[in-house]
């Protein structure tokens, strides 16, 4: 059968050997994410037509204003995973804390718990410009059959057993993995199946893209603004392209397709960086190295960092290897201590 017919459906249920917990498990995880993808896409895609644009009037716990899609995108997600019967707790970015599942079914008898960014660069969404949705799975460290701790949550980026993300854009794609290679779904809209366009899918080891905002350079680290003046030389392959979307699924997508590094470094402006660890860096990071790329805070692995909090932040420097290793020499030029 011609590759590109295979749908999502099938491709899990083909795979099932791969995840090495129970085969039925993961299809309904999967298929949850892929019912919320559809839903989300279907109000992404017709944003500019109804009053659905703009803030919702309020802000999340990164005290940044929630656009009303991003409110809309977490119930959406929420809704999914909960009525799919499978997981015993969430954590998304648009939650103050973690969320349990009370009274539904014996949620505290599921094994799988899920972090969430419901919809990453949501301040693209007026403009018109892509989005994402970014996914992390654990499964719980704490008892069956008791209700899920922050600890489930709190686990090593190296620890998930499936992550991923969706980029509303041209097309709309799931992106994703199970620890054996990373896989590209692409929505057909006529006939609402998700099908394999992008198998076994890996970062170039070496490419000419970056991606990092450049206008926080005066606040960068040396070794940042230093990496940035080699990408600028005109010396071998370079100058490099630099290209910075506003969202992280989308650079991160272009780059694993053509080549490149997507850089967000810490600044006096954000001394921990801005993205956070476990449901932004962990997902991208684990895709990363699954991909044959490489991921780190700038010195160390990120999928080894052990978190401390839901929301916390961490520095990100991923993308293919050659570019990260290079990356990181200049930071170790002026690491202290
Ligand atoms: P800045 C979106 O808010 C996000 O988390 C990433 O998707 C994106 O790459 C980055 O932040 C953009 O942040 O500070 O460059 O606007």
């Amino acid at each position: 059968m011609n590759k590109n017919y295979v749908t999502l459906g099938e491709f899990i249920i083909n795979n099932q050997h791969d995840f090495k917990y129970s085969s039925g498990e993961l299809s309904r995880l999967i298929n949850s994410i892929r019912l919320a993808a559809k839903i989300v896409n279907h109000e992404v895609n017709k944003a500019g037509l109804v009053d659905i644009l703009g803030a919702a009037g309020d802000t999340n716990v990164q005290g940044e204003d929630q656009q009303k899609l991003d409110v809309y995108a977490n119930d959406v997600f929420k809704s999914a995973l909960i009525n799919g019967e499978i997981v015993c707790g969430i954590t998304s970015e648009e939650e103050n804390d973690y969320i349990t599942i009370e009274g539904k079914y014996n949620a505290n008898d599921n094994k799988y718990v899920v972090l969430i960014d419901p919809l990453d660069g949501s301040s693209n969404i007026d403009v018109n410009v892509s989005v994402g949705t970014i996914f992390s799975i654990y499964r719980r460290i704490t008892p069956l059959g008791m209700p899920v701790k922050k600890e489930d949550f709190l686990q090593k980026g190296s620890e998930q057993v499936a992550a991923g993300y969706i980029v509303y854009s041209t097309s709309t794609m799931l992106v994703y993995t199970t620890g054996n290679g990373v896989n590209g779904f692409t929505l057909n809209p006529a006939t609402g199946s998700f099908y394999l366009s992008h198998p076994n899918m890996k970062f170039p080891e070496s490419g000419n893209i970056f991606s990092i905002n450049q206008g926080n350079y005066p606040h960068f680290p040396k070794g940042v603004k230093d990496y940035i003046k080699y990408c600028q030389e005109e010396i071998e392959d370079r100058p490099y392209t630099y290209r910075y979307i506003g969202s992280m699924v989308s650079d991160f997508h272009r780059n694993i397709i053509k080549g490149g590094i997507y850089i967000y470094p810490t600044s006096s402006k954000a001394p921990n960086g801005k993205l956070r660890l476990l449901y932004e860096c962990n997902p991208m990071a684990f895709l990363t190295e699954q991909a044959g790329g490489k991921a780190t805070n700038g010195f160390n692995r990120i999928l080894d960092i052990q978190p401390n909090e839901l929301h916390e932040r961490s520095p990100i420097f991923c993308g293919s290897i050659k570019m990260v290793e290079k990356a990181e020499s200049f930071m170790l030029k002026y690491k202290k201590g």
